[in-house]
């Protein structure tokens, strides 16, 4: 997610938007009045039907997007997503779980911290509040089928508006389940994880699990409880928790450790939750390091696991990836999921990817075919998505502005991850790079080296051993440059 997510007004602008569009994270405040949800800003485009009666498909001239070959020229296409083709054993569709997500797709507006919306979308003229949200259901799943996603995402306040209070937030999400229930049962698309916004409204202001104010915890517990029994409703395959305003903004006025506490006590009770009501989805923590706050508690995934291991938590979470979240905590997309698979936490991606030149959270759609290999020869390497799956937490750019780059951002994103699996695969069959890899740690398969791993070394030992031969082997290179060759030679 975004930098300017929940902010307005820089260099002292004040921008009358709503936050909702702003972010594409629920939030329909008006102005400067925070306190006073579901007012909209939308009133010049009123219309006085809502246009999903009108009209059976929103997009009339996008066809279902079927696989075509790299040849084909027909931008509505996969070139290479070809969800049946067989690639080390299993098809497209199972090696990479595409999903898609509620947030940015439906409820992104391109507004960033320097202006309001630019992408009015036809299907919601005229309404707000839960009339809004019943209307972008059937639009989402629409998109959804025809570039044939298996999976989706989403926040609870994303598909439902927050409501005056907890009780009439929890019936507009029970409404809007029916909904995406029984486009579920349409489409046959499934929910790859759910999760609860806990950020956005003011009562989140220095964070939920870890605010200072008990009460905004004990709210944020009931919203993840009922996030929790909606996502076991729709049968998700998991849930996340992205941290938020799970940090600090100064160490003056913070207690880090008691946070910390209060945090891993939070999900201690989600997994008590969860198996009181039989929710048996994997659970997953999305590392991120800075935005909103300036520390997030949970910066990046050895962050993550530390304060998992700390806390007992390891067993019942894995880690959810975010590519700009990666480079954000000044890591590789590899590097990140290296790291958690080592540990056996490697959960499921957000696929996307920043802007170099930007460096703030930009959610861009990923289409450079090396970050894909690197990310499905990581996948492959530890076996795969299995509950998790290439989550587009990606958003289109604030230019794109017709309803049809929807479907040029997913479709590149998809054939990048097709690519790349395809690549991935060319190169474990290949061979070259493994061998390589192998060869250089072969000083600790045998003799010496496979001593030490053994344990049967000791300093006192390997003293003695070097006093005797006074000096070490020589290192061999390291061939970076023959080893980007040779990947060049698959890409
Ligand atoms: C924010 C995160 C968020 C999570 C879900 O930066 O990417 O969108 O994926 O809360
Ligand atoms: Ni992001
Ligand atoms: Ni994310």
């Amino acid at each position: 997610m975004v930098d300017p997510r929940g902010r307005r007004g820089g260099f002292g602008i004040d921008f009358v938007v709503t936050l909702r569009p702003m972010v594409g994270y629920a939030w329909e405040v008006k102005g400067s009045h925070p306190a006073t949800p579901n007012a909209t800003d939308r009133t010049t485009l009123q219309i006085h039907r809502p246009p999903t009666q009108i009209m059976s498909s929103h997009f009339p001239d996008v066809p279902k997007i079927a696989f075509e070959g790299p040849k084909s020229k027909n931008p509505l296409s996969y070139k290479h997503y070809n969800p049946a083709e067989v690639v080390e054993g299993k098809t497209m569709a199972e090696h990479l779980r595409f999903s898609i997500v509620y947030w940015h797709t439906i409820c992104g507006q391109g507004a960033d911290m320097f202006g309001g919306p630019t992408a009015l979308r036809p299907w919601e003229a005229g309404l707000s509040g839960i009339d809004l949200a019943k209307a972008r259901v059937p639009v989402f799943f629409e998109i959804a089928e025809k570039l044939g996603m298996p999976y989706y995402a989403f926040h609870d306040r994303d598909v439902a508006p927050h409501g005056r209070t907890l009780r009439e937030s929890n019936e507009y999400l029970d409404t809007i389940t029916a909904l995406l229930k029984e486009q579920q049962q349409r489409t046959g698309i499934k929910l790859l994880w759910g999760t609860a916004q806990l950020f956005v409204h003011p009562r989140f202001m220095h964070g939920a699990a870890t605010s200072p104010n008990a009460e905004t915890f004990a709210f944020a517990a009931a919203q993840v409880k009922k996030a929790l029994e909606v996502t076991h409703a729709l049968g998700g395959a998991g849930y996340t928790f992205w941290g938020g305003r799970e940090g600090y903004s100064t160490l003056w006025n913070t207690d880090m450790k008691r946070e910390l506490e209060h945090l891993a006590k939070f999900l201690h009770m989600a997994v008590d939750y969860a198996k009181e009501i039989g929710f048996k989805g994997q659970f997953y923590i999305e590392p991120k390091p800075k935005e909103p706050t300036k520390h997030q508690y949970d910066s990046d995934a050895a962050a993550c696991l530390n304060f998992l291991r700390e806390y007992d938590l390891l067993p019942y979470l894995k880690l959810n990836l975010e590519t700009n979240h990666a480079t954000l905590a000044g890591h590789s997309m590899q590097h990140e999921m290296e790291v958690a698979g080592a540990a056996g936490a490697l959960g499921s991606i957000d696929a996307n990817t920043g802007d170099l030149l930007l460096g703030w959270d930009t959610d861009q759609f990923p289409t450079d075919i090396y970050l894909t290999t690197q990310c499905m020869l990581v996948a492959l390497k530890y076996g795969g998505f299995t509950t998790g799956g290439v989550n587009f937490d990606s958003k289109v750019r604030r230019e794109s502005i017709d309803p049809v780059d929807l479907f040029h951002a997913h479709i590149g994103g998809m054939d990048a991850f097709a690519r790349g699996l395809k690549i991935a695969a060319a190169i474990r069959a290949d061979g070259r790079l493994a061998d390589f890899v192998k060869e250089r740690y072969s000083s600790w398969d045998s003799g010496l080296g496979a001593s030490i791993e053994a344990g049967k070394e000791s300093f006192a030992s390997l003293e003695k051993i070097m006093l005797e031969k006074g000096e070490a082997a020589a290192c061999k290179s390291g061939r970076q440059e023959f080893l980007e060759n040779l990947i060049n030679e698959f890409v």
